[in-house]
């Protein structure tokens, strides 16, 4: 059958109070919970907050929060219906609503998915950044936030206040150590409004660390048409998304949450080395496919994944990838990789290089920049690092190798321009990339490394992709 329909019942009170209601959180946190509550009951329906995009929460209630998830089986596609999101929120618009209900006492968990830049952080030791402009505008008017750190701080202020419990906090984005990594910020804002509460957070709130992992591209015009097909009727709020999904989840809660174990989520006391796993292999290789796609003008995924020579690439990079990881076996890494690479190759998934090449500079330094540094220390070749790198650096210089405008999108773009185009050698303008906040200076103060990204910059200028590729691949150890 090619179309399910939903199981929850009309009856759901809200528990759960998501924060980022982009793609992934449709296609991976709800459908856990919607499969929690199936097997297990409980008022966990979803209130959705977008922290941003008006156009798509107005989309989600005008349907109640129903939408359609399109899993691409190797069977064809199967489209689900999801109505487990109960309440959907515009933070812009409603900022006092969001707060009330991260205070509602009927709510026990707040999920996260706000992307990296969305934590607002800086520095090796990524703490909040206090010079962020959107900081500074939040702790000037606290009680209307805009920002993650901001609305979190105010709902739970407004949850001590009301003498309420603490809550669990999940951050679900691509960080490393990415509870503690909240915490932090949460704490760090807290301590600017009022030490109590910083106090309270501490003794009350816990913030597991998670690993999350389902491919979700953007959806686009084909995505809606395959949605009216089998649904038989239009949903703006469609999403598409591959068979494969997995949540890690640290066991480490402050109250009651879904039975989300029943739902194939693994509880488990230390999430770290399924976190690096993942960062490094799976996410590490999208990084470089993207900058690849960009630089040579192919646009999905797939298209990458389709030239030899570049699927080879992918495959090897993942293998150096692999032996950074202290406590995965060799036999578990390549089960692993060769599941990656069937993921990546994935046809009906149009995974555009676009949407994974933004916000370099905040995936980068987890992603490449600090296993290659391990590699280094071990004496190993870092040439997949460092051909990931001068493929961003070609792609910031905002030109494909066909003679097409590509547009850097990143937080840091004016930072990243300049460096870039200013009028110093290549080894100079890549050893200027460690001073940016965020990268590992220590990388980019090796001179194997640097000389290394610059002789691939000049290479991929001269000779283009496929050619440096096919030198580096004959130089290879
Ligand atoms: C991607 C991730 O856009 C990106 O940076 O690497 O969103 C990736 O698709 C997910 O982490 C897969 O779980």
């Amino acid at each position: 059958m090619s179309y399910l329909p939903s199981k929850l019942p009309t009856q759901l009170t809200v528990g759960i109070v998501h924060l980022g209601l982009g793609a992934f959180h449709r296609a991976h946190q709800a459908v856990y919970t919607e499969d929690a509550i199936v097997s297990e009951p409980g008022n966990w329906g979803i209130c959705a907050v977008a922290m941003r995009s008006r156009e798509l929460a107005n989309v989600m209630q005008q349907r109640d929060g129903r939408y359609s998830l399109i899993e691409q089986q190797s069977a064809g596609p199967v489209l689900r219906e999801l109505s487990v999101i109960r309440e959907v929120l515009c933070l812009p618009d409603t900022p006092d609503a969001v707060a009330t209900r991260i205070a509602d006492p009927d709510v026990h968990v707040v999920t996260v998915t706000v992307t990296e830049k969305g934590y607002c952080f800086s520095g090796a030791d990524r703490t909040l950044n206090i010079d962020d402009p959107l900081i500074v505008r939040d702790l000037a008017n606290s009680t209307q936030p805009a920002t993650m750190p901001g609305i979190l701080v105010r709902g739970l202020q407004l949850r001590q206040i009301a003498g309420g419990r603490g809550l669990s906090i999940l951050s679900c984005d691509n960080l490393p150590a990415n509870g503690r990594l909240l915490q932090r910020i949460v704490l760090a804002y807290a301590a600017l409004i009022d030490e109590e509460l910083v106090n309270w957070i501490a003794d009350q709130c816990r913030f597991p660390d998670s690993m999350v992992d389902r491919i979700t591209p953007a959806s686009n015009a084909t995505t809606l048409a395959l949605a009216q097909k089998l649904l038989g009727e239009p949903d703006l709020a469609a999403i598409e998304t591959e068979p494969f999904s997995q949540w890690v989840i640290e066991d480490n809660f402050a109250g009651p949450r879904p039975a989300w174990e029943k739902a194939g989520a693994m509880l488990v006391e230390e999430v770290a080395p399924f976190e690096d796993m993942k960062l490094r292999m799976l996410n590490g290789a999208h990084s470089l496919i993207a900058y690849l796609g960009a630089v040579t003008g192919l646009a999905a995924v797939r298209d990458v994944m389709a030239v030899p020579a570049y699927r080879a690439l992918v495959d090897w990079h993942m293998s150096d990838a692999s032996e950074t990881l202290e406590e995965m076996n060799a036999d578990d890494a390549a089960r692993y990789k060769d599941n990656l690479l069937a993921r990546f190759e994935n046809t009906a998934i149009d995974h555009r290089c676009l949407q994974i090449a933004m916000d370099g500079s905040q995936k980068l330094p987890q992603r490449i920049f600090i296993p290659a540094m391990q590699r280094l220390e071990q004496g190993k070749s870092v040439d997949t690092s460092a051909l990931a790198t001068a493929l961003w650096f070609r792609y910031i210089q905002g030109m494909n190798q066909n003679g097409d405008i590509i547009e850097c999108n990143d937080p840091l773009k004016a930072e990243l321009e300049q460096i870039i185009n200013s009028d110093r050698s290549a080894t100079e303008r890549v050893a200027a990339l460690g001073g940016l906040p965020g990268v590992p200076s220590g990388l980019f103060d090796n001179i194997i490394w640097v000389e290394k990204v610059a002789s691939l910059v000049d290479g991929l200028t001269v000779d283009g992709a496929l050619r440096t590729l096919s030198q580096m691949s004959a130089a290879r150890q």
